[in-house]
């Protein structure tokens, strides 16, 4: 655990508003399939922000002024990169958020509690994020550490997650 490998950093955004959130429905790439807020990679000499607002832009159509709410990183096995993950939000946004190649955008409700029937889709999510988003929806700055046990070939939602810290 010492010598993690090199990081690739990565932004995803929300938009919480009127007790909705909005997502994104992945349709290809990294992710392909689940439910996330919009984001992508750093480009090189980019600002996290500057990176945040242009992913935005690009896979919902939108603007918005973004604020930073947590960060998480994580590592599986196998993997030859660490990846750190820059969350945003924002309570409102300009533009008319549209479907792209990349995301098909739809609105749900925010649950009062993640434990009872959610309508925020955990089973086409990322493993991780029943942690992580009540933390953000409560307004918490988080951050976070995720251990993965099982490679990316297997898929995202069968990833086992072992340990997750917040503070
Ligand atoms: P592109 O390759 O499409 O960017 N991402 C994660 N999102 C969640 N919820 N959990 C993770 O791991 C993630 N790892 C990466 C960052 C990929 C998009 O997927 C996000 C980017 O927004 C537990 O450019």
């Amino acid at each position: 655990w010492l010598n993690l490998p090199p990081v690739k950093l990565y932004t995803i955004s929300f938009i919480i508003k009127s007790g909705k959130i909005l997502l994104g429905h992945k349709k290809r790439g990294f992710g392909k399939g689940v439910y996330n807020g919009f984001g992508g990679k750093v480009e090189p000499g980019e600002s996290v922000e500057a990176a945040a607002l242009r992913e935005l832009k690009e896979e919902a159509g939108i603007t918005a002024k973004l604020v930073p709410c947590g960060t998480f990183i994580y590592f599986h096995e196998g993997s030859d990169h660490t990846f750190q993950v820059e969350v945003f939000k924002a309570d409102n946004y300009e533009g008319e958020s549209i479907e792209t190649d990349e995301m098909r955008p739809e609105w749900f409700d925010v649950p009062d509690s993640i434990e009872q029937n959610s309508p925020i889709p955990w089973e086409s999510m990322w493993a991780a994020d029943r942690h992580w988003y009540p933390i953000m929806l409560s307004g918490k700055y988080f951050v976070g550490r995720i251990d993965f046990t099982e490679t990316m070939e297997d898929g995202v939602k069968k990833y086992t997650l072992q340990r997750w810290w917040f503070g």
